[in-house]
């Protein structure tokens, strides 16, 4: 049995069901949902609803990483997640991640009442290290840039898994070092970031893979190959194709899925963990 997992007042068994991180983007331009909760009220409201929904874990975002999009001043970035932030946590919510790149944002990101980093380039901003110390877990994600830094320019890999995989082992070795204790890192193969379509079929087959390097996230959620597989072009009319990859996600070992549409992705994966295990 593995060591729970805890998010604020949530334990989380890793292997016990496949758990759900629901997406909370409190950003302009984001290429799934942007512009929809740029009121912190907003943004709390659908916080709650996702945790009504049967999310287990909020995760609060206020930089976009769609293709094309601007990097945004961390002035910036605090103002959209910390409103947001206070605001779950006055409603008594504990089981906040936040999604960012930036020490200085997750610190206060934690001070204000968040649980979890989710640090997209894991672990590109020296500080982190330090501020993730008093996280109850961390998520690393692999993101290999193309040239031009948009994230759905792919790069061309011999063998996406084993290179995601050696990736992630490195950027898990250098947080064990700097104090991170392993059960608390999560590893996430980062699909959509730098990867075709096929790349991420790969990784979503092999989510297991990753197991031995921590609990493994895999977000699909709304992402362009599922557009591409289902044929939907909005980001939006891709809710049921990435239940399709949740449940694909939890077959292949994946311990959590981020997604926006969390009430129909709890009850599928109601369906698939009974499955897998009986
Ligand atoms: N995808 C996005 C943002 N943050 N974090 C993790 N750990 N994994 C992901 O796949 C991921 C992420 C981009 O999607 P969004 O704009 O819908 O949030």
């Amino acid at each position: 049995m593995r060591t729970p997992l805890h998010c604020g007042d949530r334990s989380l068994l890793l292997g016990s069901r496949t758990f759900v991180m629901g997406i909370v983007n409190v950003t302009p331009d984001s290429f799934s949902d942007g512009g929809a909760f740029m009121l912190a009220a907003d943004a709390v409201d659908h916080g709650l609803r996702l945790l009504a929904e049967g999310a287990d874990v909020l995760d609060i975002g206020g930089e976009s990483t769609r293709p094309g999009a601007d990097a945004v001043d961390v002035d910036v970035e605090l103002q959209r997640v910390l409103p947001v932030i206070e605001g779950l946590a006055a409603r008594g919510v504990k089981n906040i991640s936040i999604d960012t790149r930036h020490a200085v944002v997750a610190g206060a990101a934690l001070a204000a009442g968040a649980a979890w980093i989710n640090d997209v380039s894991a672990l590109d901003d020296d500080g982190m290290i330090e501020v993730a110390r008093a996280a109850q877990a961390l998520v690393l994600m692999h993101w290999r840039k193309a040239p031009g830094d948009h994230l759905q320019d792919h790069v061309a890999y011999d063998d996406v898994v084993a290179e995601v995989g050696s990736f992630l082992r490195s950027r898990v070795a250098r947080a064990c070092a700097g104090g991170i204790e392993a059960a608390r890192i999560v590893v996430d193969p980062g699909l959509g970031f730098g990867k075709g379509v096929d790349d991420n079929l790969q990784l979503l087959a092999h989510a297991r893979a990753f197991a031995g390097l921590g609990g493994v996230l895999v977000g699909a959620s709304r992402k362009r190959f599922l557009g591409v597989l289902a044929g939907r072009t909005g980001a939006r009319d891709r809710d049921d194709a990435s239940v399709g990859a949740a449940c694909a996600a939890a077959w292949a070992g994946a311990d959590l899925v981020r997604v926006h549409a969390v009430r129909a992705t709890v009850d599928a994966l109601k369906v698939v963990d009974a499955v897998l295990r009986s």
